[in-house]
């Protein structure tokens, strides 16, 4: 196992050398962020952002996110160029030594909250989904903080209308055409590409979600079977979903886990969660269970902290403050101390 810690490049206000000060980091999961989606990311982009991981003494073998270009999703006719120029970055990202890329193929919308700072009795904060608040609102006039308001409100209605139609299999066809395209790349540049779930791991809006549970993932390997073709399994994602039991998804799917992000929930009603403190006892994930099942499994892969909250006066970036994070980096890195050890 590799600990990493999510990096926001340049502009994050957490500094490599705070970083680098997290027992037991190898390096860093970044991006280049200001290339537009679906451009190519140019090499002196990549080179400068590896520089300052290597300043620091951090590696930078994985990247998160290299987004993809909503006309991939949409399976529209200038896919192909975006597809191409997708396939170049990767081979770029190879040339500096990076071994996986996460990426999601959620439609239009990352994750979505509605409470960014959810208070707990202790006074930290942290963010939280309720289900009948979000389906109150009207995806044409989305104002909800944190998920990325890049569209202007004519953009966002085009984009909403042209999924207008969009089930599930095609979706998933858009996503088996986009990885036949890019598996050459990744074959030459010894690069994996880990897909991250959706998050909550239902439709949206209307629109369909399909990186939600065990069977999404039978799907996704036999329609690919290149072993390029891998996943980022975050538990915080996928742990909404009442159905999906994350050890024994852990325990199946950790040869493909190229990435993984432990994040810990407390999950209330029937869809509604908070995120929380990683440790066990403060959530609804056997964060332990999870843990023990990827190493028995062989799991070799990259991890992360995924989520922290806002303790000690901190006013973070939504989930990427540095205490929590770095707390629960070494509360995980012990949990694999431990299970590694006693299972040798
Ligand atoms: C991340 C995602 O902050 C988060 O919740 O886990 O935003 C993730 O970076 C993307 O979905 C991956 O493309
Ligand atoms: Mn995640």
């Amino acid at each position: 196992m590799k600990m990493t810690f999510r990096w926001y490049g340049e502009k994050d206000s957490i500094p490599l050398s705070y970083i680098r000060q997290i027992p037991g980091m190898s390096g860093v999961v970044t991006a280049v962020y200001d290339i537009p989606v679906g451009e190519v990311w140019p090499m002196d982009r990549i080179l400068r952002l590896k520089e300052f991981c290597d300043q620091n003494g951090l590696e930078m073998e994985v990247i998160e996110s290299v987004p993809v270009h909503e006309d991939i999703k949409l399976g529209r006719p200038t896919r192909d160029r975006y597809i191409a120029n997708y396939a170049q970055t990767i081979e770029n990202l190879g040339r500096v030594g990076v071994k996986c890329i996460c990426y999601n193929f959620m439609p239009v919308f990352d994750w979505l909250r509605t409470n960014l700072k959810t208070e707990a009795e202790d006074g930290s904060n942290s963010l939280s989904y309720r289900h009948d608040e979000l389906m109150a609102l009207d995806p044409h006039d989305l104002h909800l903080p944190g998920w990325d308001e890049s569209y202007t409100p004519g953009e966002l209605n085009a984009l909403l209308d042209a999924y207008a139609g969009m089930t599930h299999e095609k979706l998933f066809e858009n996503l088996v055409y986009f990885l036949e395209g890019i598996m050459p790349a990744c074959d030459a540049a010894g690069i994996n590409m880990a897909i991250h779930p959706d998050d909550p791991p239902w439709d949206m809006f209307g629109l369909p979600r399909i990186i939600t549970c065990d069977e999404s993932y039978d799907k996704l390997f036999s329609a690919v079977p290149n072993p390029h073709n891998g996943i980022t399994l975050c538990t915080g994602s996928l742990g909404a979903g009442r159905d999906n039991d994350l050890v024994a998804m852990a325990k199946k799917l950790a040869p493909r886990s190229y990435f993984v992000h432990l994040r810990q929930i407390k999950l209330s009603g029937e869809l509604d969660f908070c995120e929380c403190g990683h440790l066990t006892e403060k959530g609804s994930l056997d964060m332990y269970g999870i843990v023990r099942a990827l190493v028995e499994a062989g799991f070799e892969g990259y991890v992360r902290p995924d989520h922290g909250r806002n303790i000690w006066g901190e006013d973070g970036k939504p989930g990427y403050g540095l205490y929590d994070r770095a707390l629960g980096a070494c509360y995980l890195y012990g949990l694999f101390e431990a299970v590694e050890k006693s299972t040798k």
